[in-house]
Formats: C-alpha cells, structure tokens, sequence
C-alpha cells in the first residue's frame, strides 16, 4: 500500500481487484419476516405457513454465527481487514407515515444493501418493507469510515415511500393462476410485482466492472431505479440487463466477473436479447457456464436459488472463496488458473444468500479502468 492509499479506506472498482477490506454479515436475530407485499413466503413443512413469521430457530442462527465466523476469519489470516455490522433488533413492529410492517428481516446480506463504487458506498433502498432500516447496522461503520478517510463519498438513495402504490395490487393472486407460459411471457417483459411509481434497486442486483455496471431488472429492482444509477454515475456506463430468469431476484447467481476478460454465467439463465453477450464477446470476454450445484436441496427455510455455488468472492484476480462443498465450482476455478479457498457457508444460506452476498466491498487496490472499450449501441 502507498502512503496515500493508506489513508483512503473505501475504495473499490470491480469485483476482483484485492481485496483489503470488507463487511462479513452477521446473523443475530435475522426473522423469517413477516408477510408484506413483495414477500410471499410459505414454508408449511417447516413452521412457518404462508401469513406466519418468526425468529430462523436458535440452532440455525448458532451455525450460521459460527461459519460466518469462521468466514471473517479466514479472510483475516489473508490479511484482510474484516468489519461486522450491528444487528437491530429485527423483530421489533416498524413504521413511517405511510404503513407498518410487523418484523424486519436481517443483516446477514451486507451485498445487498451497500454498493461500493470507487470512494463512494450507496446505501441502496430497498423494496421490502421489512429492510427499509437495514441500512442502520452499518451506520456505525459508515461513520467510522466517515471520519477516518477525508475522501470517503457516504451516499443514499431516495428512501422509497413503499406505499401500495409501489405495487402491483394482487400481483401475487394473479401469478399464481396463471399458466407457466403465461408467467414467462410476463418474464420476459420484465412484469414483476414492484410498479415504476419511485427508484427502487438492491444494490446486489450490480455487477462492477470497471466503468461499466451491469444492473439486472429483477423484482426488487425497477427501470427507475437502473435510471437513478445512470444519472448518479455519470462517468459509468450502466448497462439493464434481463435474463430468462422467473423471478429474479440479485445478478450475483446469474452474473459473476471473475477477472478482466472472465466471466461465470447461470446456464439456466440466458441474457436476453443479443445486447449482453455481443458486448462481452466484442471485448474479448469469456462467458463461462457454471456447473450446477452438488446439493439436491437447499437449507430449510432458504428463499434463495440452487445457484448459490455461483456466489462466490474474488480475492483478487488469482484467488477465490468457493462454498467448500462445491467441488465442480472449485475444479473450473482451478483450471481457470485460480487459488480456490473452500469455505464452508451453506448453512447460513436461510439467513440471505452465499458468500458473495455475505460480503460488502470497502477496499480494493486499483482504479477505475474501462475493460468494454468497444461498447454495443443503445444498451
Ligand atoms: N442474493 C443471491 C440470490 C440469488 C439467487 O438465489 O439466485
């Protein structure tokens, strides 16, 4: 490190320069939230039938500390400098002017709160009721940071009102009665649950690369919200992206650039349209299929995807965290030339998501760097 880099704590491009620093989520308290517009869940086999919530039960929420902690601590012994964030008390009733939502939900997921780009961390708003407080466990990081790096840009978002109006009304009844075609057709078209009425993303719906991020189209994530980004990064170039995904939710098991002219793609979930792939291949990127997962079934109680093995972090371009148990993963990195670190995780998948989400950049070296010089028109 120089001596002025030093004195910069937040700082980071892309997703695989080294890393330095980071945010390892906890898992105290986290709730299987209550039900709000965007949150369908109906787990009855295990508890918690669709209009229930409650605490993830003790002995989940023991393991998932326990691997977390063993996460921070093997990036520790690598040298890097590891924060953690301060749980609230999540299941506390919450409310604005507007509406009142029972529970929250967490703070094991830092990725999908805080996106870092170069000296700046952004706050993102969020679509769930239950995570518009989310923001406060990492209120005292933030102003730590604040106070020590004279550079460090602290953003937010406009906090989305999240009224009814922000929601497709009957969304949910609707989607259920329709046929599978009639649900891709909707697909395609992007035609989730949250409207265009306010700028809405979950920061882990970006992939950075240098000056141009990648921001899916998802269900918490809107096309007023990819257009606050474009106006908010105008030296970035901020690409929509869409891929044939049901209900997509995060570009981190879909998306994942691994070095400059590498990158693990979802088999199961194309790009759509010719946009997305022309650009890596005019670039001279390689797009790799991920192999499935080696698990036949996720943890209970886990909204996420089978595609967690995807979710992985880049130490830097020669180094990588992989979910121990994922072997196939681990065997592509390591042909791809990479050191794979195995960390155990999947248990702490009920409590938001693998390793990539588990973790918020603070601190990478290097600098912004534009690695699609050769861009696609009108995407
Ligand atoms: N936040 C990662 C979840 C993505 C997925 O389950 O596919």
């Amino acid at each position: 490190m120089t001596e002025d880099s030093q004195k910069t704590v937040v700082c980071s491009w892309n997703e695989w320069d080294p890393l330095k620093h980071v945010i390892v989520g906890r898992a105290e308290g986290t709730m299987l939230q209550a039900p709000e517009p965007v949150v369908q869940l109906d787990f009855p086999d295990q508890g918690f039938p669709l209009g229930t919530f409650g605490s993830l039960p003790k002995e989940m929420e023991d393991k998932a500390g326990e691997l977390l902690d063993n996460y921070a601590a093997i990036l520790e012994n690598r040298g890097i400098r590891v924060d953690r964030p301060s749980p609230l008390d999540f299941s506390q009733v919450i409310q604005t002017p507007d509406w009142k939502q029972d529970s929250m939900f967490g703070c094991m997921p830092p990725r999908d709160v805080l996106l870092t780009v170069g000296d700046e961390i952004l706050e993102a708003p969020m679509s769930f009721r239950s995570r518009w407080f989310e923001y406060l466990c990492y209120r005292p990081l933030l102003e730590q940071y604040y106070k020590e790096d004279p550079s460090f840009r602290w953003e937010t978002a406009p906090k989305p009102r999240l009224t009814d109006r922000t929601y497709k009304k009957d969304f949910w009844k609707e989607w259920n009665s329709i046929s599978e075609e009639e649900q891709w057709k909707r697909t395609v078209n992007s035609d989730w649950i949250i409207s265009e009425t306010e700028p809405l993303f979950d920061a882990a719906d970006v992939a950075r690369c240098g000056k141009d991020l990648f921001v899916q189209k998802s269900m918490v994530t809107n096309d007023a919200g990819i257009e606050w980004l474009r106006r908010h990064y105008p030296d970035h170039r901020v690409h929509r992206v869409t891929y044939r995904e049901m209900l997509p939710w995060h570009i981190d098991a879909t998306l994942i650039p691994l070095r400059p002219g590498l990158a693990l793609i979802n088999p199961e979930r194309p790009a759509l349209g010719n946009a997305h792939n022309e650009l890596f291949k005019k670039n001279g990127w390689e797009l790799v299929e991920a192999p499935k997962s080696v698990r036949k079934e996720k943890m209970p109680l886990c909204t996420c995807s089978m595609w967690l093995n995807m979710n992985c972090l880049v130490i830097d371009t020669k180094t990588i965290c992989i979910e121990a148990a994922e072997t196939p993963m681990m065997e592509l990195l390591d042909k791809y030339g990479f050191e794979v670190i195995p960390v155990p995780l999947f248990e702490v998948s009920p409590f938001g998501g693998g390793l990539h989400c588990a973790t918020a950049d603070v601190y990478r070296e290097g600098t912004l760097e534009d690695y699609f010089p050769k861009q696609v028109e009108g995407f």
